[in-house]
């Protein structure tokens, strides 16, 4: 009885806490067991949270504004990488993952990630009930990926990706939430990730899975952008 009171009230203060915060939108600062902002590049909005609507703008590669973050991650082929998301992923819309890899002679640390480089590692599927679309990935607070097994071993940058939609079905409506991370990956393969984006390049502003509505849709829902690389 007094385990139970004790949790009902942390809750309850827990709740209280985040409804005075109003945390409408968030960023990506970290990996897990990293500092904000130390081997993700720190991004344009880590201070206001807004999305970008302009997917056209230099900024919907890693929303950064030449800024770059000092550190980079060893991480293991086949193994799994995890984002914070700071606060919560709080609109709805799918979460997406894409690795770009550092040309030789180059660092992480310093690369712009610009050209046709980019290869889609995972997109979060809708689920669909009465024309409304939902995403698992709604209030998640860490969110992971499984780095592909086959991936060459060497540098690379990370680029997570959530795109609110709960505005969508309005030109310019979607919110792009985004953040690059700096990794070294081990033990890789000899794949060829395929197809290869640019960012920007690879989205328009209606591209059916950018300006959509999302409480009345029919059919099946797709995430922009080039298929997932299937290793
Ligand atoms: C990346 O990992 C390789 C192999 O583990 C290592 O030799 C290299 O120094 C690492 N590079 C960076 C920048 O950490
Ligand atoms: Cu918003």
């Amino acid at each position: 009885m007094k385990i139970s009171t004790a949790v009902a009230l942390s809750l309850a203060a827990e709740a209280a806490n985040a409804a005075a915060l109003q945390p409408r939108h968030y960023t990506f600062p970290a990996l897990s067991g990293t500092a904000d902002w130390a081997v993700v590049r720190q991004t344009v909005n880590f201070q206001s949270n807004a999305g970008l609507s302009d997917v056209t703008s230099p900024e919907i590669r890693c929303y950064t504004s030449g800024t770059k973050s000092a550190g980079t991650q060893a991480v293991a082929a086949g193994g799994s990488v995890t984002f914070k998301a700071s606060p919560n992923i709080f609109h709805p819309g799918p979460l997406q993952f894409y690795m770009a890899k550092v040309p030789a002679g180059q660092t992480a640390a310093t690369w712009d990630g610009s050209g046709n480089v980019w290869f889609k590692i995972y997109a979060e599927k809708a689920t669909a009930s009465g024309g409304q679309l939902s995403w698992a990935s709604l209030n998640k607070g860490t969110v992971s990926v499984t780095i592909p097994k086959n991936v060459p071993s060497g540098e690379y940058l990370l680029r997570i990706e959530h795109i609110a939609l709960h505005q969508a079905s309005n030109a310019n409506g979607a919110q792009f939430y985004i953040s690059c991370a700096q990794i070294n990956v081990s033990g890789g393969g000899s794949g060829s990730p395929s197809p290869l984006v640019s960012f920007p390049g690879a989205y328009s502003a209606t591209d059916p899975g950018i300006k959509v509505n999302i409480y009345n849709f029919a059919g099946t829902y797709t995430p922009p952008g080039p298929a997932v690389w299937s290793g």
